[in-house]
C-alpha cells in the first residue's frame, strides 16, 4: 500500500522495536560511545497517561532520541512514583488494597508508553510501592538517622483535616493542603524529620552550577530564603535569662518602642505577668485555632495582648513593653522581635492599632510614618540613634553589629526560611520507619538484615480509613516485635514515610536496577549520573528538586557519590490547555489523549505538541491542528515512497539545488535542537519536504540520488518526533531498521556556501549599485569591481574619490571628493 496508514505502521514498528530493543542503554564495557543521561520526572500512576504527559514526555523524547541518533550510549529510564495518598482513597472506596489500583494503572500507563513511542530502556522499570525499592528508602533513613540528619521531634505541625496527616511546610499551599485543598490546621505532634537545614547554604551556593530556568533558581531561593543580619539581646525585667532577637535591620534599634513574642511559643507563656495572664491565654487559645491563611494575611487587623513586662533596649537602657501577637511567628528567627514602627510595616500597623510610639530612626526623604500610616524601609540617614547620627542606613548595619559584638549584647547571624522536612505520614500506603521503640531501650533502628520492613498485606478498605493515626496502628501482629536490642517486647514505629522521600533518588536506582547490595552500585552511578538533562514539570520547582538535591548531597557526604549536583540541566515543559483554560474532568474541558492517538495516530500528536511551540509554553489545545500533523506526515511518507534510485546511490551525482537545501537542513536542525527550538526544527523539515516533492515532480525525477537523500535525512530527522512514519520511510528506501539508530547526519561544508551575495554600492550615502560577488570576495577586489560600475562612475561625475569604505562582501561607501 503506497497510502500512508499511520495505525499499521505503528502497531507494526511498535512490535519490531520490542524485538529489537533499540533503546536499551548499554553497561557493556567494550561500549566506547560517550554517555548521557535523559531523565524525564517519572509519573504518578493515576489512571491512563494524560495530555500533560504526552507533551512532557514527547519533549524527553527528542532529546533521548537525537543523543542515540548522535552516537552516544544513552540511558532513558522509567519508573512509577507508586505510593501515596490517592491508591490509598481508591482502595478505602472499593474496598480493596492500595496495590490492586496501583498496579493496574502502572499497566495501563506502560502499555500506553509503549504505544506512544517513548524511546525507554524498559529493562530499568521501577515501582517505589515494589518492597524491593522501598526497602532502600529504609536503609537510607537508617543511615540519615546514624549521622544526626533523622530525628524525631515534638512541635507544631501542619495537619490536613481530611486526609488526617500532617504535611510538610512544603506541601501547605496558601495554607491549604495541596494534595486536597483542604484548609490546613496546626497541631503539636511528635514526628520525624529529616535536617535539610544543615544544608541550606550548600542548597544556595551550588545553584551556581546549574542550568536551570532562572524561575526555577529563584524560587528555591526563596524557599530556602537567606536572611543577614543580627542577633541582638534584651534583658528583660524581672527575669535573669535575657531574650534574643533576629533582626534584618541592627541599624534601627534605637527605634525600637516596643517587643513582640510569639503568642504561641512557650516563651510568651513562661515570661507572661500574673495580672496579665487570664487575658493572654485566651489571646493564646484563639490563635492556636488561627489557620496559617488568617495568620498570614496582611490586610488582616493586628491583634495582640500587652504580657505585663517590659524589655530594656540594650544599647539606650529604654524600657519598652512586651507584648504577645500572632503577627511574629514562634518558628522563625527566635520567635520574639524588637519592634520599629517607623520603619517595619507590619510593627506600624501594630503601633497604631494599640497607640505605641513610633519613633523615626532613618531619615528617608518621605513622610512621617506616625501621620501617614506608611513605614519607610528604605535607605536614608540615621537620627536620634546617639553614635550611629549622620551614618547612612548601609553604613549603620555593619557599625551597629561591631558595637553589639564588642559589648557582648549582640552579634552578626544569619536566618533561613527553610525548616526541616517533616517526613512522618499518618498513611498506609508508604514506606514504613524502620524504628522500633522499646520502653527499656528508646528508639532502636531496625538492623539493616532485617529489612525491608514490608506493609502488612492484611489491612484493605476500611482498614485505611483516615483515624488520626496511622492505619498501621491497627495491624497488631505487625506492630508487636521483640526489640532488637534487648528482646523484650516493643512496637514498631507506625508512621509512613512522605512520598517526596521515594522521588528523591530513584535516578540514581535506575543505573543498577536490581542492585542487592546497596541502593545503587556506587561505580554505575558514577559512569551515568549526573543527569544531562531532567524534563517534567515547574509543578515541582520546590518540593522534588529541593528534596533530591539535599539527597545529593547527603549521599556525597556519605562517599556514596562523586557528585553534588544530580540535574545539570532542568527542562520545563508548558502545559497542555484546552480553550484557554486548565483541563478538568469536572467541567468537562478535556481532551483524552487515547481518542486523540485513535484519531489521527501516535506520530501526528507528538508532532502536533512539539510543532506548537517552544516547550516551555502553553499548549493551546483547541488552537492546533493534529490533522495538519497527519497532512504533513502523509507527504514526507509519499516523498521517501516515491524514491527509485537505489540505496547507496552517489548523491553527488544528484541536483545541486536540492543537495544545498538538504545540507542546509542538517546544518539548522542540528542547532535548532540542540537549542530546544523543536517547532522551528520541524518547520525546516517541512520546508525540505517541500523542495523534495518539487525536485521529484518538476527537476530531477524521483530517480535522482539527491532526493533519495534528501528523504533519508528527512527519515532520520523525523525518527525524533514522529518515530513510527519515519520507520517506515526508512525500510521504503531499502534501509535496514532500525532507523531510529540510523546516525545523525552530518552537513557537508563545501554544500553550505552560499554561491553569491548582494554587494551595496553608495556613492554619498545613496544606492547606486548592487553587484553580485563572490561571498569571500577580497576587499581590493569589490573596490576595483564597485569602481570600475557604470552607475557608479555616472554618480561620481566628474569629482574625483576622496575615500573609500569597503565591508567585505555586503557593502562599498565612496565617498566623492
Ligand atoms: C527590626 C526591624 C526593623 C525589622 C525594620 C525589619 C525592618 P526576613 O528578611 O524574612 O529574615 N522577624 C524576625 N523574626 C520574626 C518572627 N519570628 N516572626 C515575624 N517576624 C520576624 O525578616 C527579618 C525581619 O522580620 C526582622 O527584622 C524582624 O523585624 C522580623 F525596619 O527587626 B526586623
Ligand atoms: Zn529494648
Amino acid at each position: 500500500d503506497e497510502n500512508y496508514d499511520p495505525r499499521t505502521i505503528q502497531d507494526k514498528w511498535q512490535a519490531r522495536w520490542e524485538e529489537l530493543k533499540p533503546f536499551a542503554a548499554s553497561e557493556d564495557p567494550a561500549d566506547e560511545r560517550p554517555r548521557k543521561y535523559a531523565l524525564d520526572m517519572f509519573p504518578y500512576p493515576s489512571g491512563d497517561l494524560h495530555m500533560g504527559h504526552a507533551e512532557a514526555f514527547a519533549i524527553g523524547d527528542v532529546v533521548a532520541r537525537y543523543w542515540l541518533q548522535k552516537g552516544y550510549n544513552v540511558l532513558h529510564p522509567i519508573g512509577w512514583d507508586s505510593f501515596g495518598l490517592p491508591a490509598e482513597n481508591a482502595a478505602i472506596k472499593r474496598d480493596s488494597h492500595p496495590a490492586e489500583w496501583t498496579y493496574t494503572n502502572i499497566d495501563t500507563q506502560a502499555e500506553s508508553f509503549k504505544r506512544y513511542a517513548i524511546s525507554f530502556d524498559w529493562s530499568r522499570r521501577l515501582h517505589t510501592s515494589d518492597p524491593e525499592y522501598y526497602r532502600w528508602n529504609q536503609w537510607l533513613f537508617l543511615r540519615f538517622y546514624e549521622r544526626g540528619l533523622a530525628y524525631r521531634k515534638g512541635g507544631q505541625v501542619n495537619w490536613c483535616p481530611k486526609d488526617q496527616t500532617v504535611l510538610a511546610n512544603e506541601q501547605v499551599v496558601n495554607g491549604q493542603c495541596e494534595r486536597c485543598g483542604a484548609v490546613v490546621e496546626k497541631r503539636v505532634l511528635t514526628q520525624w524529620y529529616f535536617k535539610i537545614t544543615e544544608y541550606a547554604d550548600r542548597l544556595l551556593a551550588d545553584m551556581a552550577e546549574l542550568e536551570w530556568p532562572e524561575r526555577v533558581l529563584l524560587m528555591q531561593r526563596n524557599w530556602i530564603g537567606r536572611s543577614e543580619g543580627a542577633d541582638v539581646t534584651f534583658q528583660i525585667e524581672g527575669r535573669a535569662e535575657p531574650i534574643t532577637v533576629y533582626t534584618t535591620r541592627p541599624d534601627t534599634l534605637y527605634g525600637a518602642t516596643f517587643f513582640v513574642v510569639a503568642a504561641d511559643a512557650a516563651l510568651a507563656d513562661e515570661i507572661c505577668a500574673p495580672e496579665q495572664r487570664a487575658e493572654f491565654e485566651a489571646y493564646r487559645d484563639a490563635v492556636r485555632r488561627e489557620t496559617e491563611i488568617e495568620r498570614l494575611a496582611t490586610d488582616k487587623e493586628k491583634t495582640g495582648v500587652f504580657l505585663g513586662r517590659y524589655a530594656v533596649n540594650p544599647v539606650n537602657g529604654e524600657r519598652i513593653p512586651v507584648w504577645a501577637s500572632d503577627y511574629v511567628l514562634a518558628e522563625y528567627g527566635h520567635g520574639a522581635i524588637m519592634a520599629v514602627p517607623a520603619h517595619d510595616q507590619r510593627d506600624l500597623d501594630f503601633a497604631r492599632r494599640f497607640g505605641l510610639p513610633v519613633r523615626v530612626v532613618v531619615h528617608t526623604g518621605e513622610a512621617d510614618p506616625g501621620e501617614t500610616g506608611v513605614a519607610t524601609p528604605g535607605e536614608g540617614e540615621l537620627v536620634n540613634s546617639g553614635p550611629l547620627d549622620g551614618l547612612t542606613k548601609s553604613a549603620a548595619i555593619p557599625r551597629i553589629v561591631e558595637v553589639l559584638e564588642e559589648k557582648g549584647l549582640g552579634k552578626a547571624a544569619v536566618n533561613y526560611r527553610l525548616r526541616d522536612w517533616l517526613i512522618s505520614r499518618q498513611r498506609f500506603w508508604g514506606t514504613p520507619i524502620p524504628i522500633i521503640h522499646c520502653d527499656a531501650c528508646g528508639e532502636v533502628p531496625v538492623p539493616d538484615d532485617q529489612l525491608p520492613v514490608r506493609l502488612p498485606d492484611d489491612l484493605r478498605g476500611a482498614d485505611l480509613a483516615p483515624k488520626g493515626v496511622s492505619p498501621l496502628a491497627a495491624a497488631e501482629n505487625w506492630v508487636n516485635v521483640a526489640c532488637p536490642k534487648c528482646g523484650g517486647p516493643a512496637k514498631r514505629d507506625t508512621d509512613t514515610m512522605d512520598t517526596f522521600v521515594d522521588s528523591s533518588w530513584y535516578f540514581l536506582r535506575y543505573c543498577s536496577p536490581g542492585y542487592e547490595g546497596g541502593p545503587f552500585d556506587a561505580e554505575k552511578v558514577r559512569r551515568w549520573m549526573p543527569a544531562d538533562q531532567y524534563t517534567g514539570g515547574v509543578e515541582h520547582a520546590i518540593l522534588h528538586l529541593l528534596y533530591a538535591r539535599f539527597f545529593t548531597k547527603v549521599l556525597y557526604d556519605m562517599g556514596l557519590v562523586d557528585f553534588t549536583e544530580p540535574f545539570k540541566r532542568l527542562v520545563n515543559q508548558g502545559q497542555v490547555i484546552l480553550n484557554g483554560s486548565a483541563m478538568s474532568k469536572t467541567t468537562g474541558n478535556l481532551v483524552d489523549l487515547g481518542e486523540q492517538i485513535a484519531e489521527y495516530g501516535v506520530d501526528a500528536v507528538r508532532l502536533t505538541m512539539l510543532f506548537s511551540g517552544p516547550p516551555e509554553d502553553d499548549i493551546d489545545w483547541a488552537d492546533v491542528s493534529p490533522s495538519g500533523s497527519v497532512k504533513f506526515l502523509a507527504r514526507v511518507f509519499r516523498v521517501a515512497a516515491d524514491v527509485t534510485s537505489e540505496p547507496g546511490a552517489d548523491p553527488a551525482t544528484g541536483d545541486v539545488a536540492l543537495r544545498k537545501v538538504t545540507h542546509r537542513t542538517i546544518d539548522e536542525v542540528t542547532r535548532l535542537v540542540e537549542a530546544h527550538r523543536y517547532n522551528v526544527a520541524i518547520a525546516r523539515m517541512m520546508e525540505l519536504t517541500s523542495a523534495a516533492r518539487k525536485a521529484i515532480d518538476a527537476g530531477a525525477g524521483a530517480g535522482d540520488p539527491a532526493v533519495r537523500e534528501a528523504a533519508e535525512t528527512l527519515a532520520v530527522m523525523l525518527s525524533l518526533v514522529a518515530p513510527y512514519t519515519a520507520e517506515e520511510m526508512w525500510e521504503r528506501l531499502g534501509r535496514t531498521a532500525p532507523a531510529v539508530r540510523a546516525g545523525w547526519p552530518a552537513a557537508d561544508p563545501a554544500l553550505l556556501v552560499q554561491e553569491s551575495v548582494t554587494c551595496v554600492v553608495q556613492v554619498a550615502g545613496k544606492v547606486r549599485d548592487r553587484l553580485e560577488v563572490s561571498p569571500d570576495i577580497a576587499e581590493s577586489d569589490l573596490e576595483r569591481l564597485a569602481l570600475d560600475s557604470e552607475k557608479v562612475r555616472a554618480a561620481l561625475g566628474d569629482r574625483g574619490v576622496r575615500k573609500v569604505v569597503v565591508r567585505a562582501p555586503k557593502i562599498v561607501n565612496i565617498v566623492p571628493a
